[in-house]
């Protein structure tokens, strides 16, 4: 039997042996070096570089517990899905992806093209850089990778069975507690909250029964609405970005969702980070005109998004009843609204919840960080209170306007 034929939890060396052993990628005379450059929550990322040629690769690898938290067992089939997300992505949406080199489901390894000369988009938006054209990119991604998943596009008994084959029941549980129930009930006081915020949360938040009934039912539509293959997770850390190019990496959380889940989810961080630039940037002329770049590309995210949905419709919708007058209109209204209940759910969770962001957590000193909690839980609030209203771009800017302070 090979070290390679059964799992284990490999270290850097293990991964610069595995790519020498298994991948058809390094010549046989390369000086290879490993190191493990992840800091996400579940996997152990290895970057494996030849020093003669600088030619190089990620190995992602997995175990069956959850990196930040062994209790939490995970099983590995998300590496399949992560890596068949990948090769279907790329389909529809060329060159947003990392290139899929294999994926081994023994030692759930999946090796794929290294995305070192492009940046983490959450850290460049918490730098206060712009990434030119991204809601023309994010749209096309979204749209392109979501609409042909759906029944109006694919033949109903291929449909089925993609929801069976993409069933993913560890990663969803980590979403439907984590983004759709710790905000509003916090059963297992997972929340992280404290000073202000707490205080703020507990008098807004929590004691809010419109606000829970709401996210029960945005919850109960990710649990019983197969309607689209999401990539389950597209926050600005599942983003990198090169000028105005963009990669969308880690769709391990992908399952049969609604659509929506996604661009709210999108939408959802690029407000954490204008809550960023709101409470680390000096005001004047540049934190003004970086606000205003955040303010447009939410807003235009929204609308672009709407009139790629309706023209990939128009050319791809094949279901007969797709026809009918206005009931497109009606679908994507669906998707707006429940995007906005996103985008709240996201923004609330990512404040009070145990998986935070570099967005909240960098702002200092803690008074100035407690003010922007409490403006974006404000903001996350709204979204999900207004969302059937929130159908175009300028409602979310409203809703920016009126709790953004100086
Ligand atoms: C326990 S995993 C925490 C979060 O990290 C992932 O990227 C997902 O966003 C998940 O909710
Ligand atoms: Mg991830």
């Amino acid at each position: 039997m090979g070290k390679f034929d059964a799992h284990f939890r490999m270290m850097p060396a293990d991964a610069m042996e595995y790519a020498r052993e298994k991948l058809d990628y390094f010549n046989a005379g390369a000086d290879l070096e490993c190191a493990e450059v992840g800091n996400g929550n579940i996997n152990y990322v290895f970057r494996v570089r030849d020093k003669n040629t600088g030619k190089s690769l990620i190995i992602k690898h997995g175990t069956d517990a959850i990196r930040s938290n062994p209790n939490r067992h995970l099983g590995t089939d998300r590496g399949r899905i992560e890596a068949e997300l990948l090769v279907f992505e790329n389909e529809k949406a060329p060159g947003m992806v990392p290139e899929v080199y294999r994926y081994d489901s023994v030692m759930n390894c999946l090796c794929m093209e290294d995305l070192s000369d492009y940046a983490i988009m959450r850290e460049a938006l918490c730098r206060h850089e712009i990434v030119p054209d991204f809601a023309e990119n994010i749209t096309t991604f979204i749209v392109n990778t979501l609409l042909p998943t759906t029944d109006m596009v694919m033949i109903p008994g291929e449909k089925k069975r993609n929801v069976a084959k993409y069933i993913n029941p560890e990663l969803c549980k980590i979403t439907e507690e984590l983004v759709f129930t710790d905000p509003f009930f916090d059963p297992e006081g997972r929340n992280e909250l404290e000073g202000a915020s707490l205080v703020f949360a507990r008098e807004h938040i929590y004691a809010d029964d419109e606000l829970a009934r709401r996210g029960a039912r945005l919850k109960n539509a990710f649990m019983n609405n197969a309607q689209a293959l999401i990539h389950g997770d597209l926050h600005t850390g599942s983003i990198f970005v090169r000028g105005s190019a963009i990669k969308v990496i880690d769709p391990e959380f992908a399952c049969y969702a609604p659509m929506g889940y996604d661009l709210g989810n999108v939408v959802g961080n690029l407000v954490l980070a204008w809550g960023h630039a709101l409470g680390m940037m000096s005001a004047g002329a540049a934190q003004s005109a970086y606000l205003r770049w955040l303010e447009g590309t939410i807003s235009d995210i929204v609308d672009i998004f709407a009139a790629k949905f309706m023209e990939a419709w128009a050319a791809q919708a094949t279901d007969p009843v797709a026809k009918a007058p206005g009931f497109s209109a009606d679908y994507l209204r669906d998707v707006l609204d429940y995007s906005a209940g996103i985008a709240g759910c996201e923004v609330l969770r990512r404040v009070m919840g145990n998986a935070k962001v570099i967005d909240t957590t960098t702002i200092s000193p803690p008074e100035r960080r407690a003010e922007i909690e409490r403006v974006l839980m404000l903001c996350g609030r709204d979204f999900i209170l207004n969302s059937e209203n929130l159908l175009q771009g300028e409602g979310y800017l409203r809703i920016l306007r009126e709790h953004g302070i100086g």
